[in-house]
């Protein structure tokens, strides 16, 4: 080795070592945060545990929006039909007469929940009240509810009530927008009025997230929205008192990244990039691309069928989704740690639609035969190959199949260390599928391919069992029986 290069060698470790120690610095001393998050390490209690083992889960929204369902005096509204009140062309004292008209003769809790069954749904997320400020159940802090429409029952508790008795789980979304309270607004306060009012407006929703809680004790978590407006973003001391509070109040509750912003205005990450809240809930209508986007994070996906309505609007346009699109989406979703959550806009009389109602029975006869491949399964640690995407239980590997390749051979890439395929079989009668050798590659990965039987058809997507072993235990026991 020449002198030359040794000195360029060592400038080059010293230059190495500079820069790692500046990153080190960055992600280490970062903000010493009074409001940031509460906790670095993943929740490990039972609750959550069950929060991470759900697959799929469902989303209701419903409220006075979907009386009108996007239209309104002839003319068709373009946007999300829940935003109806914001559209110029409604006025807001028509909207805010819409739950004088809220009688829904086909709402039947039951019904909704039995189809949430059927699509195989573990937990579900039910609008308590949306950004119009309609409150769903008869809270005690305003007149803007149920109570005082025609149906005056206290939905929020059907809903709940009928949920849990199926055993899904059920969480209150609760939008922190109240187009209806005198004391919201959106940008921060700057008067001394406007400061008042806005106290005023903290305190009711403080007071109706403690009703929610008092109300339906058996909730599993709260889903917040509508959390990115100035006026909430500033409060993040009083947002994180109010978060430990609910928490304290409601042992186990779970809470997404949606709900407050730290000292610095920052949301979902506090300012040294840590997730606040306990999962990331800022998969909407989007997926990951990869395992390195979710960061190690428990998160959800929520998705609508057509491209942008929560809210029922009675004329979808654009692309509406497949149950096709929807189980990929959901198999995507679990094999990168993810729930998938997938909306629903019941009409105004309570009836969820059609269209609806058959992705969800679509959904689920997929599920009755596949559920092993979704629930409780996680990230698989493999490359995910062309055909479609791993999910791993506990020794058992799934590949959920969605393009089967034309030689009917799907090829599987083994990390060193990974354990190794033993037995195979399509998980929906237990067929034995062929395992072949592969030999490795020059990364020193181990391959196998699964050979498919040529007279076998089998329905798309679909999915193999494999039955992984630790080969290298095997292989060194076997060592020792010949010593
Ligand atoms: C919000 C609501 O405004 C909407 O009506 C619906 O309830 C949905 C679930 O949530 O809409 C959002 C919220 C966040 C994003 C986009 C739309 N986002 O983070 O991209």
């Amino acid at each position: 080795m020449t002198l030359k290069n040794i000195e360029s060698k060592t400038l080059f470790y010293f230059v190495t070592i500079c820069l790692l120690h500046a990153t080190a610095c960055i992600t280490n001393s970062g903000h010493d945060l009074k409001h940031g998050t509460h906790r670095i390490e993943k929740r490990t209690d039972a609750d959550m545990q069950c929060w991470r083992e759900y697959g799929l889960g469902q989303f209701i929204h419903w409220g006075v929006y979907a009386i009108p369902g996007g239209h309104w005096q002839g003319k068709a509204y373009i946007g999300a039909a829940e935003w109806i009140r914001s559209w110029d062309e409604m006025s807001d004292e028509a909207y805010d007469q819409l739950y004088k008209d809220f009688n829904p003769a086909d709402f039947n809790a039951q019904q909704w929940a039995k189809i949430a069954v059927d699509m195989g749904a573990k937990y579900m997320i039910f609008t308590t009240k949306h950004h119009d400020g309609f409150c769903l159940w008869d809270s005690r802090y305003t007149d803007y509810t149920i109570a005082h429409s025609p149906y005056k029952k206290d939905i929020v508790k059907e809903v709940v009530d009928a949920y849990t008795s199926e055993g899904i789980d059920v969480y209150l979304y609760f939008s922190i927008i109240d187009w209806n309270h005198p004391g919201y607004r959106s940008k921060a306060p700057e008067t001394d009025d406007e400061k008042q009012s806005y106290e005023e407006f903290k305190q009711f929703t403080r007071n109706q997230l403690l009703e929610l809680l008092a109300n339906y004790p058996t909730i599993k978590g709260l889903w917040f929205d509508g959390t990115w407006d100035q006026s909430w973003v500033n409060e993040s001391a009083w947002t994180d008192n109010l978060e430990k509070e609910l928490r304290e109040k409601h042992p186990g509750l779970i809470i997404g990244s949606r709900f407050r912003a730290d000292e610095y205005g920052k949301r979902h990450f506090d300012s040294n990039g840590q997730l606040m809240g306990d999962y990331e809930q800022g998969w909407e209508r989007d997926l990951p691309g990869n395992i390195e986007d979710v960061h190690g994070n428990d998160w959800e996906c929520i998705m609508t069928v057509p491209e942008n309505q929560w809210g029922y609007h009675s004329a979808w346009t654009g692309y509406v989704k497949t149950a096709y699109d929807l189980i990929e989406m959901l198999a995507k979703s679990v094999s990168l740690n993810g729930n998938f959550v997938l909306n629903f806009g019941p009409d105004g009389q309570g009836a969820i639609r059609p269209e609806e109602t058959r992705l969800a029975m679509e959904i689920g006869e997929w599920m009755k035969i596949n559920h092993d491949a979704i629930y409780g399964c996680e990230y698989a640690g493999l490359e995910t190959q062309g055909w479609g995407y791993y999910t791993r239980k506990g020794d058992k590997l799934y590949l959920i199949v969605f393009n089967k390749p034309i030689d009917n051979r799907l090829k599987l890439v083994f990390p060193k260390e990974s354990l190794l395929p033993d037995k195979a079989c399509f998980l929906k009668d237990k067929t034995a599928i062929e395992i072949i050798q592969g030999g490795k590659n020059k990364k020193n990965n181990t391959i196998f391919y699964l050979s498919i039987p040529v007279n076998y058809t089998v329905g798309k997507p679909f999915v193999i069992e494999v039955d992984m072993t630790d080969k290298r235990k095997e292989d060194s026991v076997y060592q020792q029986a010949r010593t």
